[in-house]
Formats: structure tokens, C-alpha cells, sequence
């Protein structure tokens, strides 16, 4: 009688939890369901939308990469920003006052009210999904499918093409500003490696406007810094030897919100959006 009853409940507790968790139990491809998580956190962080009201702060300087990333952003965003200049000329960002806000000493430095950011795609990602629905759609939230696609072209930036074009950016353009010497050997061995990254770029944009989906997306705004001090060097010839990159690197750096993003004046006169 009494493991009878014990069975009986344990049947229960089986049935409830089959007809509670659907997807678990009866085998649907989760890659085919649309992201209705994101659609119900977003409620809150739509309210945080709505607070916005000018308090963004970013330390950064407006020749730095990754500065201008974030800028990007929010230009994109259309949203307003208080610039603070850290100057890495005169080696602002290893000194002690400047330590105590980011102790790895660099920019980009991010602030909303009491909330700190370092890491330019971090913070990226966090003003792209705390303003989703305004500006520029530059995450795609439609399926996990897109996403997952996304994701990858914007780890693709990272790790493939950003060690690269970092390198190229800082021998040809960072290292004249400073007065110091291109090691041309560095140069050439880099941009055999970065021609190989490339041809596997010529392949997708052949196929795709832009390199996550049709649209432009933050995949494609992540490439933008090294690409913009690269189209004033010799490596300029690898991107425009390839008619599909030649035709995205066109696109993507023509976009207004990127040309305020590179407006040195603006950001000395913090003339905000
Ligand atoms: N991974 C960091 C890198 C930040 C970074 O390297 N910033 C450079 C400027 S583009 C910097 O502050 N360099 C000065 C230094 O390292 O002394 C990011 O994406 O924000």
C-alpha cells in the first residue's frame, strides 16, 4: 500500500514536469525556438532606457582604438556622452590618479552613474543591450541561430583579426606618432598572416552584405578602429586587392556615426550628440 502511493506521486511529479518543461521533454531543436528569454529580461532593462539622461562619462582618447570603438556606439545610439581626455602622449594613463580609476592603465573607461566599465567590446555590449530598441539595431536578437552566427563573427574580430591589424596599426601609424621607427620585418610578416585571415573574409562577403547577416552589425562596427588607420598605410593594398572586403570596407567606414566617432575636434570640444 505504502509504495503504491510512493509510485502514484512519483508518476505525478514525472507528469507535472513533462507538462511544465515541453522543449526539455519532447525533443524540440532549441536552435529553432526564438529568444523569448531576452524579450522578457529586457522589461527591466528597457525601464533603464528610459533613465537615460546624459550621465555617460568616458575616459579615452580620441586617437585610441578602442576609445573610438565605444564612440562608434554610441554614435550609433544616438546617444550623449562626456568625454575625459587620459593622455596616453604624455603617459596620463600609468600615473597614479589615473591608476586608481583602472588599475591595468588603459582606456577606454566607461561611466554610468556608479557603474564601472573597462573593455572596450564589454562595454559595447552593455550600452548596445541596455538602449536594444533605440538607434542603430546592431545585435541580433532574432533567433539563437543569427546570434550564435553573430557571436562568432565578433569573436572572429577578436582573435583572429584584431592580434593582427593591432600590430599593423601600431608599427605603421602609433609608432611614427611617437617618433619611433615601423620594423617593416614586423610589417611583412604580419601581413602575410593577415592575408590569409582575409581570404577567408572574401569568401563570406561574397556570399553576405555584411559579415554576420545582411545588415550592418556590431560584428562589422568592431572592425572599424585598425581598418581606419590601415586605409592610411601600404597594408591598405590587401583589403582593396579583394573586391568583397574592398566593397564592406567601403560601406562600413563611410557610416556617419563612425566619422563622429574619429572627430578628434569634437571630442577636445566635448561637443556631445
Ligand atoms: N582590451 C582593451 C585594450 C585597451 C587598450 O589597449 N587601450 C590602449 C589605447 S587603444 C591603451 O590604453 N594603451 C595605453 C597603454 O597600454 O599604456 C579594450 O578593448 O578596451
Amino acid at each position: 500500500m505504502g509504495s503504491s502511493i510512493l509510485l502514484g506521486s512519483f508518476a505525478l511529479v514525472v507528469m507535472m514536469a513533462i507538462s511544465y518543461e515541453p522543449f526539455q521533454w519532447m525533443g524540440v531543436n532549441a536552435s529553432e525556438v526564438r529568444i523569448t528569454c531576452y524579450h522578457h529580461c529586457n522589461q527591466t532593462f528597457e525601464s533603464q532606457e528610459l533613465a537615460h539622461k546624459d550621465e555617460y562619462k568616458i575616459y579615452g582618447y580620441p586617437y585610441s582604438t578602442n576609445t573610438r570603438r565605444v564612440l562608434a556606439v554610441l554614435h550609433e545610439k544616438g546617444l550623449s556622452y562626456d568625454p575625459i581626455t587620459v593622455d596616453l602622449k604624455a603617459g596620463d594613463q600609468k600615473k597614479p590618479r589615473f591608476l586608481s580609476i583602472n588599475p591595468f592603465g588603459q582606456v577606454p573607461v566607461f561611466l554610468d552613474g556608479d557603474l564601472k566599465l573597462t573593455e572596450s567590446r564589454a562595454i559595447s555590449e552593455y550600452i548596445v543591450t541596455v538602449h536594444k530598441s533605440r538607434g542603430t539595431q546592431l545585435l541580433n536578437y532574432e533567433s539563437y541561430k543569427k546570434m550564435g552566427t553573430q557571436r562568432m563573427w565578433m569573436a572572429i574580430e577578436s582573435f583572429e583579426f584584431d592580434p593582427l591589424t593591432s600590430i599593423l596599426t601600431l608599427e605603421q601609424s602609433i609608432k611614427p606618432m611617437y617618433g619611433l621607427k615601423t620594423d617593416y620585418k614586423v610589417v611583412n610578416e604580419t601581413e602575410a598572416k593577415l592575408e590569409k585571415v582575409l581570404d577567408i573574409y572574401e569568401e563570406r562577403l561574397k556570399k553576405s552584405s555584411f559579415l554576420a547577416s545582411n545588415s550592418f552589425t556590431m560584428a562589422d562596427l568592431y572592425h572599424l578602429p585598425n581598418i581606419q588607420y590601415l586605409m592610411d598605410t601600404h597594408t591598405k593594398r590587401l583589403f582593396e586587392n579583394r573586391p568583397s572586403v574592398r566593397r564592406w570596407v567601403a560601406e562600413i567606414i563611410a557610416r556617419p556615426a563612425w566619422k563622429r566617432a574619429c572627430d578628434v575636434k569634437a571630442w577636445y570640444h566635448k561637443k556631445k550628440n
